[in-house]
């Protein structure tokens, strides 16, 4: 089988845009970026909401079949709290929720726009209704950033996003106990040149385990002269071995298309930031042009065959 053998590997829903600022319960600017995750046999969307200043915060939206009859929390769930988080200045943004299996707990990392830019913030939940912080872990410029589920080698594990002058790659850091992270090296390095995803990638939705190691989507930035374009693209890192990347798709596998894609606050952008599995179907939420919630499904089985056919690393 060779690449021209796969049609599109991730399906949009036919009730896209799943969710719109007008289903909110209260006003707002847009509705994007949402974690995911499944909670009590529902649909967990941690959803990120921009208010008409310009600041966002989250909030909690659940549903039964992942699809529709979102019940979303009557006011902000995880505002910001700049009084006691100073780089909460600006607002909480772009979170990723990961189960931690020995800890029993859902942890979730979000983007806190702090005075001196985006840093990576960490905070826990078991019912999505009650929080705790830990604050912020990695310092600015940094974003994107995702928890592994398992310990790695008896330490915790995170991707993220530095911003250098060489330009924005993906990394990985360790933690012996979630709050101090150290041992930072780059996984996944942006391209260069007239590549989709040259000078600038992040991760999308928190990594899955899978038999042939960690499933990674994250997203490429194309700067055009009509503006940006943001793409998906796949990798898998080694299962015991995270450091190691194995494989990466050359080609984008998924784009802005659809008008909810294409317009909106920031033209040309699929972002996701959470995506759930249920048996061999993965449901990705994704942000459509920084303004609605959309949803695309894949089978999992796929996608690990798609990377197969991927150059080795
Ligand atoms: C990125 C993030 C996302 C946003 C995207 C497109 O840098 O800030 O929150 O969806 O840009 O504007």
């Amino acid at each position: 089988m060779s690449h021209a053998d796969f049609k599109e590997l991730f399906t949009r829903h036919p009730q896209n845009p799943v969710i719109v600022t007008a289903d909110l319960p209260y006003q707002a600017n847009t509705v994007f970026n949402a974690a995911a995750a499944l909670v009590g046999g529902e649909t967990l969307l941690l959803i990120r909401i921009e208010d008409r200043r310009g600041i966002s915060h989250l909030t909690v939206a659940r549903s039964k079949d992942g699809v529709g009859g979102w019940r979303i929390d009557p006011q902000p769930t995880f505002p910001p709290d700049p009084d006691h988080y100073p780089e909460e200045l600006w607002g909480v943004e772009d979170p990723r929720i990961t189960w931690m299996e020995d800890l029993g707990e859902f942890y979730f990392t979000y983007t806190a726009y702090s005075q001196d830019g985006p840093l990576v913030a960490l905070a826990r939940t078991k019912d999505f209704r009650s929080f705790t912080r830990l604050g912020g872990v990695l310092l600015p410029e940094n974003k994107d950033a995702a928890l592994f589920p398992r310990r790695i080698n008896g330490r915790y594990a995170m991707l993220h996003r530095h911003v250098l002058h060489s330009g924005a790659h993906i990394w990985i850091a360790f933690s012996p106990d979630l709050k101090h992270w150290g041992d930072h090296q780059i996984v996944m390095r942006a391209r260069s040149g007239g590549w989709w995803d040259a000078n600038k990638i992040g991760l999308s939705p928190q990594p899955i385990h899978t038999p042939e190691g960690w499933l990674v989507l994250y997203h490429g930035v194309r700067v055009t002269g009509g503006g940006v374009i943001y793409r998906l693209g796949l990798a898998l890192l080694d299962a015991e071995d995270p450091r190691r990347l194995l494989r990466r798709s050359e080609e984008w596998i998924f784009g802005p298309m659809e008008n909810y894609e294409r317009q909106g606050d920031v033209d040309n952008v699929v972002f996701p930031c959470g995506w759930t599995q249920q048996g061999d179907q993965l449901r990705l939420y994704y942000g459509g042009a920084d303004t609605c919630i959309a949803l695309a499904t894949a089978s999992l089985k796929e996608l690990l065959e798609y990377l197969r056919h991927c150059p080795e690393k």
